[in-house]
């Protein structure tokens, strides 16, 4: 049987939800922040130590995309993933690899320097915030166009599955404001009402978290815990 270890409020929410999904049947293994990065429990899984990780026989193996990828193909009979003759295939795969390969890189670098104590008028923090803004931009005016319910068009997929952790959970990391891109807004309202993204909520612990769905910037872990200590 198939494991799947979330770290709760993590991108390994990716991995939960797209299973409930697929609707396939698997098992949860719940770990918890220590304090802030991976508990021992995630560390001893894998060379790098971090959520996601899946478990499937003899194979342990990270990294969301992969996971995805894996899961898909082998337990979930190539469902959410589009096929090279869908007429839709090459948004899929544009926007399945724009999550791990720019949205999240984007909003990660600007919660390093943010948590480094980089000043926000550093030439460096404006680039990256300017490009952070190109990324949402993009995306906005993509799902702004006719029949681009999802970021594969019409049908949700794994792309959307790879997406939402960045604009949503992460923001508790880095509390980027929303406010300018209403298309990314309604796009979210429908992500959480879909059953399956309910039940990843529950099932892995999620749900007591504040869904960050609107559009001003909420205030970021390490706002938070700066307050704390002033
Ligand atoms: N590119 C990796 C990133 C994994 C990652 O950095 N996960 C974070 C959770 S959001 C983590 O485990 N952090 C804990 C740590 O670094 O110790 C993926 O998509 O799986």
């Amino acid at each position: 049987m198939l494991t799947v270890h979330h770290m709760r409020v993590s991108q390994s929410e990716r991995v939960v939800w797209l299973c409930e999904e697929l609707g396939i049947e698997y098992n949860l293994q719940l770990h918890r922040r220590d304090p802030f990065f991976s508990p021992q429990s995630l560390k001893d899984l894998t060379a790098i130590g971090t959520a996601p990780v899946i478990q499937d026989g003899p194979l342990t193996m990270g990294e969301s995309a992969a996971c995805i990828e894996y899961i898909i193909h082998k337990h979930g009979s190539g469902r959410l993933a589009l096929p090279p003759s869908h007429p839709e295939y090459a948004d899929y795969v544009y926007w399945f690899h724009y999550a791990n390969g720019s949205l999240q890189p984007g909003v990660s670098r600007l919660m390093s320097l943010k948590s480094a104590g980089v000043d926000k008028d550093n030439e460096t923090f404006k680039r990256y915030t300017t490009r952070m803004e190109q990324y949402l931009k993009h995306m906005d005016e993509y799902l702004a166009q006719p029949g681009k319910e999802w970021l594969a068009g019409k049908e949700f997929t794994a792309a959307d599955v790879m997406t939402v952790f960045t604009l949503t959970t992460m923001r508790t990391f880095y509390g980027f404001d929303l406010s300018a891109y209403e298309h990314i807004l309604g796009y979210l309202r429908r992500v959480v009402e879909r059953s399956g993204y309910k039940r990843y909520r529950e099932k892995g612990e999620d749900k007591g978290f504040y869904l960050m769905i609107d559009g001003p910037a909420p205030e970021s872990f390490i706002d938070k815990v700066r307050r704390s200590k002033a």
